[in-house]
């Protein structure tokens, strides 16, 4: 494990140095009662003699470096504001010790795995442990490690306090006895029956428990002994019942997410067009100028957030094909089950950011997503994309709570920068590297939501550059596509530059793409970025057997060239997958670009993405050096029983 430590004395003196200095940044320092000590000379047994001496249980030697020796306090670690001053002036003093580093403490969590109670969480309810979610200690065969990283934050002291999420879906039990503290009847409205009591409506079969499952995932009430706790578990929630009637229209949806736009902060949706891998549909022109009011006026001007699943049509459906999910003012969220690997629902497309969880493949009872149920019931098995969207909601929630200053945008960088790939697995899609070194996956987006990251880097952020929007170019003739060869298009571009509305930075692409073909479903569309980076806009739908509507004028959505400066060649590939030989017309393709002209948060977060690397590989050597000791004692502690 330590091979790579034995280089010596001066690997591991940079090593403490760096960690010392890490350490120093963080303005919380804890300190243990460990001391890496290096004595002019002696063996093991003088070690632990002098160890005695100055009140420590015993030393260690280190299996690196010359004369290093692990100083070791006689009880279980504790963590302490304040540094052993005496102890540590003392033991410099000796004339055998050479040199004394302290230990300082990180609020770090090991990767791959973490205790409950090494994060310190007690929790009455009885769902709690079941919510493999929030901590996943490997329960339902999962994988530990691979959750949402909330422990961190609350332990911070974010839970939601202040915020509120509207559940737009078929109503909530505000009843419910985990929910009703957390009740925000005042944000709520009914918009299936037009009063203002969203309760949903009793069927025999609980159809319309979506909602309130939803609500419970998002705001439960903690330490109450009811059901689970919810991610952000001291905000408030609101209900929305628009989904309970025999039609949507376009002014239900325009009302729902419109509603009180500056009581309500983010707006969780489960629901969209059809996943029936054959439709292409999106938010409707009120639906739109809703949305577009809301990013642009709700939260007193910071923008609605809108928190959307990416869809449950699985590998038969595209997400780009779903207006709502691939909007740019909504974040799309996608899910992974508990060991990391896809779920079979999940849809693919460009334009999902982040991913969180939802049930397992495996016929595990209790690797769903356990929650609040209809009549004060609880549910272990709370399922699909819908259970992975309210997730996002809550962790968003913690982020507000952390710093109410950021807008929607802040919010989709907050997103990109620190969600993990941690261990997703997708055995379709390589993760790949954009041309600024963001790692992403055609399904996962940028990994999964890190709520203790998110927080973390929310706190200290400032609002980024104002956005700017360049039509960087358009294809407008007739090109004829055909099985058997592809149509290549390109479009060299200098982003609006020496014009104000210059974008240096991205955030959003759109293709506004117009193409008929005999089986849209056949068609698959890929574009490339001049940095390299290829976004996957449309994969093959097996089910779309549309011969007559084409795309009209469609915005495929890419967030994977994130950050990338977009000077240079866009290239499109259009063809045809399948079976039976298809053809089809290209009428139209407009290149949106979105994004910001002085960023220079990019340029930052490209130095500090390069020194997050080089730390992780300190923490690795850290993680390493902590198990050595964990062994150690271990070992010790075996030898003197
Ligand atoms: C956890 O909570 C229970 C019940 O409130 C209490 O008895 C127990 O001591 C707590 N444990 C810790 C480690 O705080
Ligand atoms: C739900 O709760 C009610 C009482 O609140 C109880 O009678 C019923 O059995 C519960 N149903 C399920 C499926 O657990
Ligand atoms: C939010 O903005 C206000 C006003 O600009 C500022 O005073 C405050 O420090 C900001 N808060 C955070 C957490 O950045
Ligand atoms: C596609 O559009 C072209 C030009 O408008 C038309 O000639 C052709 O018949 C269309 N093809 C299909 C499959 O609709
Ligand atoms: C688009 O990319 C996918 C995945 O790399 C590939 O299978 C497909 O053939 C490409 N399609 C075109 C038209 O280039
Ligand atoms: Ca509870
Ligand atoms: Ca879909």
């Amino acid at each position: 494990m330590l091979g790579f430590c034995r280089a010596g004395t001066a690997l591991a003196l940079i090593l403490l140095n760096a960690l010392v200095l890490i350490a120093a940044a963080d303005e919380e320092l804890i300190f243990s009662d460990h001391f890496l000590v290096q004595l002019h000379e002696g063996t093991t047994e003088d070690a632990h003699q002098l160890a005695l001496e100055h009140g420590f249980g015993s030393a260690r030697k280190l299996p690196f470096g010359e004369g290093l020796f692990h100083f070791y306090p006689r009880e279980i670690p504790k963590t302490r504001r304040k540094r052993s001053l005496q102890q540590h002036r003392r033991l410099a003093k000796d004339h055998r010790v050479k040199s004394v580093f302290p230990q300082e403490g990180f609020g770090r969590q090991k990767r791959g795995y973490r205790e409950i109670s090494n994060i310190d969480v007690n929790m009455s309810d009885p769902l709690f442990t079941k919510q493999w979610y929030l901590i996943n200690t490997g329960q339902a065969d999962g994988t530990p490690g691979l959750d949402l990283n909330v422990a961190e934050a609350w332990n911070m002291g974010f839970t939601g306090k202040g915020v509120t999420i509207a559940i737009m879906d078929d109503g909530i039990d505000y009843l419910h006895p985990d929910l009703a503290f957390n009740y925000n009847a005042e944000a709520s409205f009914d918009f299936s029956s037009n009063d203002p009591y969203p309760y949903p409506r009793y069927t025999d079969d609980w159809f319309n428990s979506h909602g309130t499952r939803c609500a419970g995932e998002v705001s439960a009430v903690s330490n109450n002994n009811i059901c689970g706790v919810g991610v952000a578990y001291n905000s408030k929630v609101a209900g929305i019942r628009m989904l309970d009637q025999p039609f949507m229209t376009d002014i239900i949806e325009a009302s729902s997410i419109s509603h009180m736009p500056q009581v309500i902060d983010i707006y969780s949706a489960s629901w969209g067009p059809t996943d029936d891998g054959k439709t292409v549909d999106g938010p409707r022109e009120l639906t739109l100028q809703a949305m577009a009011d809301g990013v642009n006026k709700g939260r007193g001007g910071k923008g609605s957030i809108y928190v959307w699943a990416s869809g449950d049509g699985g590998s038969y459906d595209d997400c780009n094909c779903d207006g709502y999910a691939s909007s740019m003012w909504t974040i799309s969220i996608n899910s992974a089950i508990n060991d990391g690997r896809t779920a079979l629902y999940d849809e693919s497309c460009s334009s999902t950011l982040a991913s969180t969880f939802s049930n397992g493949r495996k016929r595990n009872p209790e690797a769903g997503v356990a929650t609040t149920d209809l009549y004060g019931n609880c549910t272990l098995r709370h399922s699909g994309t819908s259970a992975a969207a309210p997730e996002a909601a809550g962790v968003f929630a913690l982020a507000l709570e952390a710093n109410p200053n950021l807008t929607w945008r802040d919010l989709q960088h907050l997103t990109v920068l620190t969600s993990k790939r941690n261990k997703l697995h997708d055995e379709v899609h390589q993760w790949r590297r954009n041309g600024v070194g963001l790692e992403f996956n055609h399904l996962f987006g940028y990994g999964v939501l890190d709520a203790g990251g998110m927080v973390k880097l929310a706190r200290e952020w400032k609002t980024v550059p104002e956005r700017f929007h360049c039509v960087a170019g358009s294809v407008q003739e007739i090109h004829k596509i055909q099985s058997g060869s592809k149509l290549v298009l390109s479009v060299t571009t200098d982003v609006c530059q020496g014009k104000d509305n210059f974008v240096r930075y991205l955030e959003h692409v759109q293709a506004v793409i117009t193409v008929n073909a005999s089986r849209r479903g056949d068609l698959n569309i890929n574009m490339t970025s001049p940095m390299g980076t290829k976004s996957i806009l449309l994969s093959r739908r097996p089910r779309d057997d549309d011969a007559k509507v084409g795309f009209d004028k469609w915005p495929f959505m890419t967030t994977h060239t994130w950050g990338e400066d977009p000077r240079g060649a866009w290239l499109l590939e259009v063809g045809f997958q399948g079976e039976a030989p298809q053809s089809g017309v290209l009428k139209e393709w407009t290149l949106m670009l979105h994004g910001t002209q002085s960023a220079p948060y990019i340029d930052q977060v490209v130095r500090d993405y390069q020194s997050k690397l080089a730390m992780s590989k300190k923490e690795e050597l850290e993680e390493e050096l902590d198990e050595a000791v964990e062994r150690s004692l271990k070992s010790l502690l075996s030898k003197s029983n």
